[in-house]
């Protein structure tokens, strides 16, 4: 019997994988109504870098950049300088689909994690749009929703206590990160004790020092806060103090998160294999969608847990950890810290982000599945 050869299909039609033609960096400005202070730093206004990819069919694909320089180094106008003078040029002419070239084109500049992470998740979006299909599928699609936790910042006990009630009344949030640190442990410790009796037992409630207690100040404040029930404690004193970080994680009671002391996949092996953490922050504006991939399988065969955590995410980067927390089963699993965008003045999404009853739905569509409002990028960008 004759058997016709089976003709492939052109895999460029397949994937209709536009090539880069322009990579666009355009800072903007929002302030926020209410200012996040924290021990490494504070923020009041996003002064964030949106990273547009434009490919040769006319497809753009979007992120942001949040500028952390007390926790990367990077500045506004450094992110828009590494990836105008550097990245870009590196990238021109790759197809979207070779993330992994882009990926070591970019390696070869150190540092700079969130723009190279937006440049990563830009391309994610290019390919979503180009071929009709959401970044959440393309990258596992495990679940349609997170649970959302919220960052809690610095302020008097009672003030901090009367937001954790406000939101989980307005917004049904019951998981909260409360920033604690580089002020008196009493201080922390009594914000803690009236955010419990605030919420009440339900309430999942976990720490992040941002590296502002020694080692021994940490260990304090744990045995201080046995009562009050915390999930998870994060990044209490600095990695560097490498046998203090060893000694306080071999005593901690609940996972202890590592989050900005692991700006690569690497890191976290290192810090694990350490004994410097126990759990871990998967942050897309650090790690974009392709290695936190690898941080996320790097976690799931070490067997520690792990939570989608908050650069303090403007709108679009929201979207960013939205997608692809629900896209991974481990993730999915903790709450994610997602909400953080609601103290921002203005949003330059052209749909509203919506949390309901605690949880945020992954939005439908190709891409990211969010598309910005051209006269609100107008109205805050800072170039031309
Ligand atoms: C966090 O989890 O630490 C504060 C500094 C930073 O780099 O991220 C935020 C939130
Ligand atoms: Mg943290």
């Amino acid at each position: 019997m004759h058997v016709a050869p089976q003709v492939l299909p052109d895999s460029s039609a397949l994937c209709a994988a536009g090539r880069i033609v322009a990579v666009r960096t355009v800072p903007y400005r929002i302030p926020y109504r209410k200012a996040l202070r924290f021990a490494s730093g504070s923020i009041e206004v996003a002064d964030n870098v949106l990273v547009e990819i434009v490919t040769s069919d006319g497809v753009v694909g979007i992120a942001e950049a949040p500028p952390r320089p007390y926790t990367y180094g990077e500045t506004q106008a450094s992110i828009v300088a590494i990836i105008d003078q550097l990245f870009a040029p590196a990238i021109l002419g790759l197809s979207i689909l070779d993330r992994e070239q882009v990926r070591a084109r970019l390696a070869r500049t150190v540092g700079n994690p969130t723009a190279k992470a937006a440049i990563d998740m830009a391309l994610w979006d290019a390919w979503g749009k180009s071929i009709g299909t959401s970044v959440h599928k393309l990258l596992g699609g495990f679940a349609d929703r997170l649970q959302v936790s919220h960052m809690l910042g610095f302020d008097h006990p009672d003030v901090v206590a009367a937001e954790a009630v406000h939101l989980r009344e307005a917004l049904g949030i019951s998981s909260f990160k409360i920033k604690v640190g580089r002020r008196p442990v009493q201080l922390d410790v009594a914000v803690c004790r009236a955010v419990r009796e605030a919420l009440g037992a339900d309430a999942e409630l976990y720490i992040d020092g941002n590296r502002g207690w020694t080692a021994a100040e940490s260990a304090r404040a744990i045995r201080m806060l046995e009562d009050v029930g915390l999930s998870r404690v994060e990044e209490l004193c600095p990695a560097d103090d490498v046998l203090g970080r060893r000694w306080l994680v071999s005593q901690s009671p609940v996972p202890f998160v590592a989050d900005e002391s692991i700006p690569t996949p690497a890191d976290l092996v290192r810090e694990l294999l350490a004994g410097a953490a126990t759990a871990v922050s998967i942050k897309t504006a650090r790690t974009g969608f392709s290695d936190s991939l690898r941080v996320t399988h790097i976690a799931e065969a070490f067997g520690v847990e792990a939570v989608i955590g908050n650069q303090i995410d403007a709108h679009l980067g929201t979207v960013c950890s939205l997608v692809f927390g629900a896209s991974q089963e481990l993730t999915s699993r903790s709450a994610a810290e997602l909400s953080n965008y609601l103290d921002l003045d203005d949003d330059l999404l052209s749909e509203p982000l919506v949390i309901e009853d605690g949880y945020m739905t992954v939005p439908d569509g190709p891409g990211l599945g969010v598309s910005l409002d051209p006269q609100k990028v107008a109205r805050y960008r800072l170039t031309p």
